[in-house]
């Protein structure tokens, strides 16, 4: 059995079940949801042929085993073409669980968002902090959403050394409008450099040696969305040909197409085109502009850290460093490290690919804790969880070439030597 299949891949996972859009348009429209489904695949290509298929959204894979939803609203949107060939893919494998009307009735209603972050909260929060750091931090609105919001990011560095020698990287979080635990870990981490800025000498070094970007939410359409309509919302909220939203994490360029849909009523639909949203567009312009030479993006859950590529089961050209990286980082989390087609599923248009495979940059990808919403008490524990191994992507950032794809390295300074990864953590 091929790896990539042996092993636990959610956090689509419990998303697509609880807030597939065409499932929960269904149930409002014509009072029905669907089918929840069991398949036993024998070969992983089977996999790939369920994600893609149009006809179902996939719940949850282990081992050899998926759980998915039929949805009615899915299945009428496709072709007759493509429903044959699902069907001859995946021919024998289903087993009808029960109707999942009854287990979607509780994410319909708005929820209290508790401790976490809206929107209204994260401007209000780093305008503070931009007002009290006013030297470190300036922030910046990279672009702005379909609904008018902006993508507010913030810009850290320290006050030793000359800016324009310094590398860049890109932190980022609540790209998918239901993963709220997503947006936590920016802010705090931007609080604990700010506090501890001039205090701790690891702290000082990564915020002198670097320039940081932090945007913790790159969907504020989704989130609002999620927050007061629908919680378990992935998408953003354009407006698209038949309905509404397109899964930002696949419209990015590099491997578009791959493990995503066409139906508009899918929660990983794709959109028209390749950049086809502002936020992907707002993304790859900050990104031509400061040439950034390393990216985290968090997601959840699932426990892991990923990297390319995710639209592809070929290894990278960078493939043994990029282990080795997220290796070391995965020790200091406890977190599962992997290629993500191997470890998880073969999905192209994500940022990762994109920003490693156009523009050069370490890119990797953290699925936080085991809940897209954990409860409140949990959000310190994940975060505190995460820091030492996102202190160490920021380290291993200050003296780094550029990986073997992307633009040349001719504007990329060299710094004196600082922290070696290996050094710290060796790898056996
Ligand atoms: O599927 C995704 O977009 C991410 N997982 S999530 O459950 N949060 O939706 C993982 C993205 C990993 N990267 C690529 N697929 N390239
Ligand atoms: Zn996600």
């Amino acid at each position: 059995m091929a790896s990539g299949f042996s092993r636990v891949s959610l956090s689509l996972g419990l998303g697509a079940f609880l807030a597939l859009s065409g499932v929960a348009a269904a149930a409002d429209e014509a009072g029905s949801t669907g089918k929840l489904v069991r398949f036993r695949f024998t070969e992983p290509a089977q996999l790939d042929a369920l994600n893609t298929s149009g006809l179902y959204e996939v719940v949850e894979v282990k081992g050899d085993t998926a759980i998915a939803i039929k949805s009615p609203a899915a299945s009428r949107a496709v072709s007759a073409k493509r429903v044959a060939l699902a069907e001859a893919n995946l021919l024998g494998l289903e087993t009808v669980l029960e109707d999942v009307d009854d287990q979607l009735a509780p994410f319909r209603a708005a929820g209290n968002v508790g401790a976490y972050h809206t929107y209204a909260k994260a401007l209000a929060e780093l305008a503070e902090l931009t007002a009290k750091y006013p030297n470190l931090l300036k922030s910046e609105s990279i672009g702005k959403s379909h609904g008018g919001r902006d993508l507010l990011a913030v810009r850290l560095t320290g006050s030793a050394g000359l800016e324009a020698e310094k590398p860049k990287v890109l932190i980022f979080g609540l790209m998918h409008a239901r993963e709220w635990i997503s947006a936590e870990l920016p802010f705090y981490l931007l609080r604990h450099l700010l506090a501890n800025y001039g205090k701790d000498p690891g702290v000082t070094k990564v915020v002198d040696n670097l320039v940081i970007y932090l945007l913790p939410i790159s969907n504020p359409d989704g989130l609002e969305y999620s927050q007061t309509n629908y919680k378990m919302w992935r998408k953003n909220r354009s407006p698209q040909q038949g309905g509404i939203g397109v899964d930002v994490n696949r419209n990015f360029p590099i491997g578009f197409g791959m493990g995503s849909s066409d139906n508009v009523g899918s929660d990983i639909y794709r959109g028209p085109s390749p950049k086809s949203e502002l936020e992907t567009r707002a993304f790859c312009s900050l990104f031509e502009r400061e040439k950034f030479i390393a990216s985290l993006s968090f997601h959840s859950y699932s426990e892991l850290i990923l990297y390319p590529w995710g639209y592809d089961r070929a290894l990278p050209p960078d493939s043994a460093e990029l282990t080795k990286r997220g290796q070391a980082m995965a020790k200091l989390n406890g977190y599962t490290p992997g290629q993500v087609s191997r470890i998880l599923y073969t999905a192209g248009g994500a940022t990762d690919d994109t920003f490693y495979k156009t523009y050069g940059a370490w890119s990797y990808t953290f699925e936080l804790g085991q809940q897209f919403v954990p409860p409140d008490s949990q959000i310190e524990p994940i975060c505190k969880q995460n820091l030492p191994a996102v202190m160490l992507f920021l380290k291993t950032a200050i003296d780094t070439s550029r990986p073997s794809t992307g633009i040349s390295l001719a504007d990329r300074p060299k710094i004196s030597n600082f922290f070696s990864l290996y050094d710290i953590y060796p790898l056996k």
